[in-house]
């Protein structure tokens, strides 16, 4: 008798430590996020009301993230891949379809931008549209002035790709994305050819612009130059836009007399979707759909937008916005800047790996 109460109290006890295991799983949801990418609240607040505590990490590159999906357990229950990388990882098997019945919220949706991302996506089974922006040129108005004159051409992309002009930068501080599956197109635009060119020679003379220009580059980095924008220490920066408008935040509350821009150059520029999805060996998947569900509140989106300044792909967010984002055209563009900005496409891994080679010469500068 005494034998059986004592295995019946180990089984019971172990079947507690399992059951215990499992609920503190279920407690705890893993985030992989863009940095800079979300209110200073919005967790704390999902916490407060499903008890669901958060372990978010940020990243500032899609090559990082993919890095990190395609080799398998991540231990990610949620991340935020761009649209076009997102494409070739939904074949690769990465991710697991979303369960709709657990999305009520995704009636707040923008349904002509889903429509559009089922070029990725098809069926928007994988995926819900987080934030979106452009790829430009931020920028310290009085430091280019000063170095290139009240003409300075700040609304086109000859400020950087004509050495003459950025020549005179240099001192001053100018930095690039480490990110060759966005840099590489503009500089493929800028001499008219297709973003997503596959042509050796073209591919040669976008590495040969950068090249030219590679000693007037002070450094390639995703994020950093929002503080080093904001605290005067660059005076050029090709980045995300939103990013951009947080530099412009930071150095008005830094009241140290900068003042940082933003330009969509004339030229055009790229635009980048970011997408919520839930790798297919996440183990909160419950916990990561009820994270989605929560970000996809008009009031909850509304407050992320209005701090870090990226426009989102809920409709019925865009009311709660504040008017001056709302009404920025480097945020929200005009439709006549919109038809002039291109998707970044999906990439051929082949395409993939020859522009990653070419950026690492092109940082290297040999
Ligand atoms: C956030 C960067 C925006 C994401 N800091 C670009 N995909």
């Amino acid at each position: 008798m005494m034998r059986f109460f004592g295995k019946t109290l180990l089984a019971l006890s172990l079947l507690g430590a399992i059951a215990g295991a499992a609920q503190a799983d279920d407690k705890v949801l893993h985030v992989y996020n863009w940095s800079d990418y979300i209110a200073s609240d919005t967790l704390e607040k999902f916490t407060a009301e499903t008890g669901i505590k958060v372990v978010y990490d940020v990243f500032d590159s899609n090559e990082t993230l993919e890095a990190k999906l395609l080799a398998g357990q991540s231990g990610y229950d949620l991340v935020v891949p761009s649209n076009n990388f997102m494409a070739k990882q939904i074949k690769a098997k990465v991710y697991q379809p979303l369960d709709r019945a657990q999305l009520p919220n995704w009636k707040n949706l923008n349904k002509n931008l889903l429509k559009t991302l089922e070029v990725s996506d098809p069926g928007n089974q994988f995926s819900v549209p987080y934030m979106w922006g452009s790829v430009g040129i931020g920028y310290n108005l009085a430091k280019v002035k000063a170095a290139l004159g009240d003409d300075a051409p700040v609304d086109s992309w000859d400020l950087l790709f004509k050495p003459e002009n950025i020549e005179k930068l240099k001192a001053c501080g100018v930095s690039f994305l480490d990110s060759p599956t966005e840099m590489l197109p503009i500089a493929l635009h800028y001499l008219g050819y297709p973003t997503d060119s596959k042509n050796a020679k073209e591919l040669k003379e976008a590495q040969a612009l950068f090249l030219k220009i590679r000693p007037s580059i002070s450094y390639f980095h995703s994020s950093k130059y929002i503080s080093d924008l904001a605290n005067g220490n660059i005076c050029v920066a090709v980045g995300y836009s939103g990013d951009m408008y947080q530099a412009k935040s930071r150095a008005k509350d830094a009241k140290a007399g900068v003042e940082v821009k933003y330009s969509i150059p004339q030229e055009g520029a790229g635009t980048f979707f970011d997408m919520l999805a839930i790798p297919a060996d996440a183990g909160n998947v419950e916990g990561a759909h009820a994270f989605i569900n929560f970000l996809m509140r008009p009031e909850i989106m509304a407050a992320i937008t209005n701090q870090v300044q990226f426009p989102n792909g809920n409709s019925a967010a865009t009311p709660l916005v504040d008017e001056v984002l709302r009404t920025d055209p480097g945020i929200y563009p005009s439709d006549a800047v919109m038809d002039k900005l291109y998707v970044f496409t999906d990439l051929p891994a082949g395409l993939q790996r020859t522009m990653t080679r070419s950026w690492t010469r092109i940082k290297s500068g040999r």
